[in-house]
């Protein structure tokens, strides 16, 4: 009897004799194609961005989670290559989607890049083909958005048993050494049993752990609770501090006190906003498809409600704190120390020292940065470069705005040249063992 293309895919894999491809080469991409070539496959990566493509192929990493060193051997084996032609989706057995899902201006989803992935694999769909879409999502993507579109190019083929269809989320956290791709436990969901079996076979060859879920729905789901979990208790915490202006506290005193329960409590603390890529995004992807079901999701909705106060709240402290000095804001020079969205990464992306610059200089402020990852950027077309003299710069500053804590900063010399500061993360709080009375000003 002829073996069914389960079997033969299966097969296939456990003798790593498949072509694997990647589409899309960023922060999770990239990590995940040298994890399949580390494991023995054949691996090819797709990426529109030319660039990308050519380092790639000259064993050049861009992405710091991976080095030269490690890319350099599979690209000169051979085992791992790149190109911008999606026509060598032809020549693949398995592809996985890893592009990003940002929010369109209006908050909804931007699934284009996942549309646009999935056109041209579909005109590419072929017999023992196994398709898994890494990208964030709301749930019902895979089956409501991709599944469609492989029938409608691919009448003939069949879901779990022609093809092979899953979601199975990315956990990369950038610059981080101890949890990788390769032992960072992936969740994997299939459309149908038999996706669900193939899809884990082909990870489990390069991911030491994959846990299996009950369907596509709930592993997009597990990824957006993950997220969706740290911006509600980010926003909590934000709202430790609001509650302990009001009672004349310090909120990283209170926090630190409570995290020395030893159960019963996880730590986080308040800061300028929420920045970055995923969480301040992911939860709009869930709330979003929840008001499609006439569903509010309240959580979610109060703590994006309070983390996207919080700039306009270290606005005011600024105003508070030069008032005192009896110096209005306008006309203050105001330096914001720190811009990417959390410390030791030159990422801006979302990152609320950004909103922060944007009221202040609507207020009139002389604003300025420093960011020893980050050079330069555009503010609303304002060319924004990172002052170089830091000494001077804390000197001339009316008030200094401590926004993201590097841990390159001295922090207790930053404290002794600035006239005013307004730390909206507490950074000698967290240098000294003890916890320590602080009085509101140095907040
Ligand atoms: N933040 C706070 N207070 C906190 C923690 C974070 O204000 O207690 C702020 C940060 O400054 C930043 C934002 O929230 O602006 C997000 O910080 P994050 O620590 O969550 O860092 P991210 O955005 O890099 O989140 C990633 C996520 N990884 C993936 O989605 C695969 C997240 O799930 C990880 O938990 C997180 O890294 C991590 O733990 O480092």
């Amino acid at each position: 009897m002829s073996k069914t293309v389960q079997q033969s895919i299966q097969d296939r894999i456990a003798s790593r004799n498949l072509r694997v491809a990647v589409l899309g080469l960023g922060y999770v991409g990239l990590p995940l194609a040298v994890a399949f070539a580390e494991a023995g496959f054949q691996v090819i990566g797709i990426d529109v961005d030319e660039k990308k493509v050519r380092l790639m192929n000259r064993g050049i990493s861009y992405i710091e989670d991976i080095s030269g060193d490690r890319l350099q051997p599979l690209v000169g084996s051979g085992a791992l290559r790149a190109t911008g032609d999606l026509n060598a989706l032809d020549a693949c057995d398995s592809v996985s989607i890893c592009v990003p899902t940002p929010l369109r201006k209006t908050g909804a989803p931007d699934v284009s890049h996942i549309l646009n992935a999935t056109d041209a694999i579909a005109r590419h769909l072929h017999p023992g083909m196994i398709i898994v879409l890494e990208s964030t999502t709301y749930p019902g993507t895979t089956t409501e958005v991709i599944l469609p579109r492989f029938h409608q190019e691919a009448m003939n083929l069949e879901v779990g048993k022609d093809f092979f269809l899953c979601f199975s989320p990315e956990r990369v956290d950038p610059g981080r050494e101890d949890w990788t791709t390769r032992n960072t436990p992936k969740i994997m969901g299939g459309v149908t049993p038999a996706c669900l079996q193939v899809g884990k076979a082909l990870y489990e060859s390069a991911i030491e752990s994959v846990v299996p879920v009950s369907s596509t729905e709930a592993a997009e789901l597990t990824k957006l609770v993950e997220n969706t979990f740290r911006a509600v208790n980010i926003g909590l915490a934000n709202e430790v501090l609001l509650i302990c202006d009001k009672l004349g506290l310090n909120a990283w005193e209170v926090i630190e006190a409570a995290a020395t329960k030893p159960f019963g409590f996880m730590k986080f603390l308040p800061g300028p906003g929420l920045g970055g890529h995923c969480i301040p995004i992911d939860p709009q992807y869930l709330s979003w498809k929840l008001r499609t079901l006439g569903y509010t999701a309240r959580f979610i909705e109060l703590a994006t409600e309070i983390n996207t106060a919080m700039p306009k709240h270290w606005v005011h402290c600024v105003q508070d704190v030069l008032n005192d000095a009896g110096k209005p804001l306008r006309g203050s020079n105001i330096l914001v120390v720190g811009v990417a969205y959390k410390r030791d990464v030159g990422d801006l992306r979302e990152s609320p020292a950004l909103d922060i610059l944007t009221l202040l200089r609507d207020k009139g402020a002389v604003i300025s940065y420093h960011d020893p990852h980050v050079s330069a950027f555009t503010l609303d077309e304002l060319e924004m470069v990172s002052v170089t003299d830091l000494e001077g710069a804390l000197a001339a500053a009316d008030c200094v705005l401590i926004a993201t804590d590097h841990t390159s900063y001295d922090w207790e010399d930053l404290y002794a040249r600035a006239q005013l500061i307004v730390d909206t993360r507490a950074t000698l709080h967290q240098e000294q063992d003890e916890i320590l009375q602080y009085s509101q000003e140095q907040v």
